[in-house]
């Protein structure tokens, strides 16, 4: 089945151009662009965890190493269409036109990160695994009925295609022909659990045969490759052809959250490795050195941007107060069960705090 769902690739691992397809997307202008934004999630991730481990923001999830799945896939969108994400697609968000410092107050727990900015359809995060799938299916459903030409992406991970969520979802859209595309980003792990635990096929493109829907197996590390697909998938969406089935391959290099030790299950030689072999901004350089588009000092000015932006959205996130954790309890029912008060008053216990 592997055989069936080659890797579709564009620009290698060392750079070099090696499809006969597309050819006149390879511009100076268009690679800068995708090096840019990959640099500004990049910093913006790196500060993250280093906000983590000074406490200043709550658990975080890292995207490091899946820059591209998500800024060619995000760069591929019309403004009017709708994102789906989880809690590891920040990167992509951001890319779209998400407020850096709504993304940093949602991990620090505040609602206000929930909100995107004016005109922007970004759905909070789906935190329960699969959950969005059903609901972007859902939203595209109620697009096509409205005649709009808006699509939908939705983001999900390799583990996420255990979920019944993940099955129902991708029938709904292809019975009613919706126009989504289904962007997994195969990071090869679940946590601690590698795919080959998980599953016994060897690949999640496959998975979409059963639902008849167009899919494809692509290198989530060639960022030519995510946005060609991604672009060929909303046009399908558009045009009334139904969903499409993204698989990029891809590979998180850091912890699944701040709250792990990848270092329990599995060997960090592979990460380092890999990251020599396939970095997606590595690649990018690569192909910019290989063109004579590398500028060290245009390198240094983006980079010095993107830090100032970061630095920007982070003393922002900082002028608000911090969450109350009460919070957490109050929204879940109209009227607090006894066991959640319980638990309430355990917590706010521990924290110190008096029950309000
Ligand atoms: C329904 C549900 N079950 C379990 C969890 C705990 N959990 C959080 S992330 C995760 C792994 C998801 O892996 P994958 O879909 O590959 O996404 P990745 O984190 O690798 O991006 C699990 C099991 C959850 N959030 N929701
Ligand atoms: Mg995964």
């Amino acid at each position: 089945m592997e055989n069936q769902f080659p890797i579709q690739q564009f620009l290698d691992p060392q750079g070099n151009w090696i499809s006969e397809n597309h050819q006149e997307l390879l511009t100076e202008e268009r690679t800068k662009e995708f090096y840019q934004q990959m640099i500004r999630i990049r910093t913006f991730d790196r500060k993250a965890v280093s906000l983590q481990r000074q406490g200043r923001i709550g658990t975080y999830a890292a995207f490091e190493g899946q820059e591209a799945s998500q800024v060619g896939s995000a760069l591929a969108l019309n403004k009017k269409d709708w994102i789906f994400p989880t809690y590891r697609d920040h990167g992509a968000t951001m890319t779209f036109g998400h407020s850096l410092r709504n993304v940093l107050l949602f991990w620090n727990g505040r609602n206000e990160g929930n909100i995107p900015p004016e005109g922007l359809n970004i759905f909070p995060p789906g935190i329960p695994i699969a959950t969005q799938l059903p609901h972007a299916v859902g939203a595209a459903f109620a697009e096509k009925r409205k005649g709009t030409k808006k699509a939908v992406i939705t983001y999900f991970g390799d583990g996420a295609t255990s979920e019944g969520d993940f099955h129902e979802g991708l029938n709904f859209a292809s019975v009613f022909s919706s126009p989504v595309v289904f962007f997994n980003q195969n990071n090869q792990y679940a946590i601690s659990v590698p795919m080959s635990k998980q599953m016994k096929t060897k690949t999640i493109a496959q998975k979409g045969l059963a639902y008849d829907i167009p899919s494809v197996r692509i290198d989530g590390n060639d960022v030519f490759s995510v946005y060609v697909h991604t672009l060929e998938a909303l046009e399908r969406a558009r045009a009334g052809q139904g969903p499409t089935l993204i698989e990029a391959v891809t590979w998180r290099y850091g912890a699944h959250t701040t709250a792990d030790d990848p270092s329990k299950y599995r060997d960090q030689q592979e990460s380092t490795n890999r990251r020599e072999e396939s970095d997606p901004l590595l690649r990018l350089e690569r192909c910019m050195k290989q063109n004579g588009w590398f500028n060290e000092e245009w390198v240094n000015k983006i980079t010095n941007d993107a830090v100032q932006e970061v630095e920007q959205a982070v003393e922002e996130m900082e002028a608000y107060v911090k969450p109350d954790p009460a919070m957490i309890f109050d929204y879940v029912y109209q009227e607090i069960t006894p066991s959640l008060a319980k638990q309430k008053k355990a917590l706010l216990h521990m924290l110190g705090g008096d029950e309000q």
